[in-house]
């Protein structure tokens, strides 16, 4: 069996990805813990509770952990309505916290990355409408130049928001994130005032920092045309993928949002981004169906035969990571991988999950395609919204009453790539044994 080992550029990030509400706990002043406490809303009435207990310190023990295995770089959310609860407040004491989150990311010499928004609002903004409001946009922007202004001396790597496609799709879609809307119409003029949103920001934090690097985190979900009739299934798909993983990205290339019903002019958002952070997990196939008119007459699932995880939530199709690189390499920007990763409480399948995209992502490397870093989706089992806590995705897992984590084999196997700068023969045949074949042909 021929043996390599698949070497990095110096200086790639390799990180885990976070975000505020799903592991802070007590965010009590957000639309999505009011939605936790409406029947029905999460699987089995769950809550986010306590989750991992950042806002109660123990970020400090998980950064700790992050540092001992080998990562240089971490991607968390702040949250807008912990910084400003109200209209006419900002809360120092919340921003100070954040200040000595960053601090100690530091000092464990972990590059931080900040997102302002991932998914929750603060219940006053909610109460106005959200991002249906057209005066959104500014008071985002305002709540990004304050935040901005207090973190950046630890920070110069920013998304702004992140999956804006997902916010739009399952917020005022499929009903499943506040506010629980089905109504194209709200969804498609919530994704053109999140682009407006972005472009301010953008601006705001460029005008602060000159050397601040801000780009979006996109989920980037490929649609395949699914056959026999393929030139038929090739319409829903492409419609699909020009809606939901192209519309943000080309908008802020050229200032035209182009929906299915129509294109809304943004000039300002020409040139506001910096770097394209894509969030890839999986990928569909699809297939016309006349009787969906309200799902633009496509059906999705996935690859027959593919590997599904716990609840089905996600097929393992790793050559879809690549898939997604060659398409973001187009913007001609630094493309940075800003989530990967798969629920699996038992870790039967993340070790070779993680190692089989990472490969993926170091072919792409090999084309010098302009690839800075990859983020794990997660550092520590957490809050999966609607799906609760049924979902498993993290290295470490959680013990939700106790808060203890539970050390999980991918722990090591991220270790020994991060600490290498490389994904060695060794750390295959050690971790994903079945993928040394496709890994390793010959
Ligand atoms: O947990 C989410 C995250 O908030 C956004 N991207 C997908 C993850 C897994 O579902």
């Amino acid at each position: 069996m021929p043996q390599a080992t698949f070497h990095f550029p110096p200086g790639f990030l390799w990180g885990t990805a976070t975000s505020s509400h799903q592991v802070e706990g007590n965010n009590k002043n957000n639309d999505w813990w009011a939605w936790e406490e409406q029947p029905g809303r999460v699987i089995n009435g769950q809550r986010s509770g306590l989750a991992c207990d950042w806002w109660g310190g123990r970020w400090r023990e998980d950064f700790d952990r992050a540092k001992e295995t080998g990562q240089n770089a971490h991607r968390l959310s702040i949250e807008w309505s912990r910084i400003q609860p109200a209209p006419d407040r900002w809360d120092e004491d919340a921003l100070d916290r954040y200040r000595a989150m960053l601090r100690g990311l530091h000092e464990r010499g972990i590059t931080p990355m900040v997102t302002f928004h991932h998914f929750c609002n603060p219940l006053w903004l909610a109460e106005r409408g959200g991002w249906e409001n057209e005066e959104t946009p500014a008071l985002f922007a305002r709540y990004v130049r304050k935040a901005a202004e207090a973190l950046q001396e630890y920070c110069t790597l920013w998304i702004t928001i992140n999956e804006p496609n997902v916010f739009a799709f399952e917020g005022y879609l499929e009903g499943l994130f506040p506010p629980g809307k089905k109504d194209l119409k709200a969804a498609f003029l919530v994704f053109a005032n999140m682009v407006r949103g972005h472009a301010l920001a953008y601006r705001e934090i460029h005008q602060l920092q000159r050397e601040a690097r801000v780009g979006l985190a996109l989920n980037i979900r490929p649609l395949h045309p699914a056959g026999p009739l393929t030139f038929l299934d090739a319409i829903p798909a492409r419609i699909g993928a020009r809606t939901f993983n192209e519309a943000f990205p080309n908008a802020l290339v050229d200032g035209k949002l182009r929906l299915p019903t129509r294109t809304v002019r943004i000039p300002e958002a020409v040139g506001t981004q910096d770097f394209l952070g894509v969030n890839y997990y999986t990928l569909d196939m699809v297939r016309l169906n006349l009787l969906r008119p309200s799902e633009m007459f496509a059906e999705r699932f996935y690859p027959p035969g593919a590997e599904l995880s716990d609840t089905g939530f996600i097929a393992n199709v790793p050559e879809g990571m690549f898939e997604v690189l060659k398409w973001a390499k187009g913007f001609r920007i630094p493309i940075i991988v800003t989530e990967n990763g798969v629920e699996d409480a038992d870790d039967h399948l993340r070790p070779r999950y993680l190692i089989e995209h990472i490969h993926q992502v170091w072919r792409a490397v090999n084309f010098n395609w302009p690839i800075k870093g990859y983020f794990h989706w997660t550092l520590v089992d957490n809050f999966e919204w609607e799906r609760g806590w049924t979902q498993r995705f993290g290295l470490w897992g959680l013990d939700v009453d106790t808060q203890q984590r539970i050390r999980r084999p991918s722990v090591d196997a991220y270790a020994a790539i991060c600490k290498q700068n490389a994904v060695s023969y060794e750390t295959v045949e050690k971790f994903a044994p079945q993928a040394v074949p496709r890994m390793f042909p010959g």
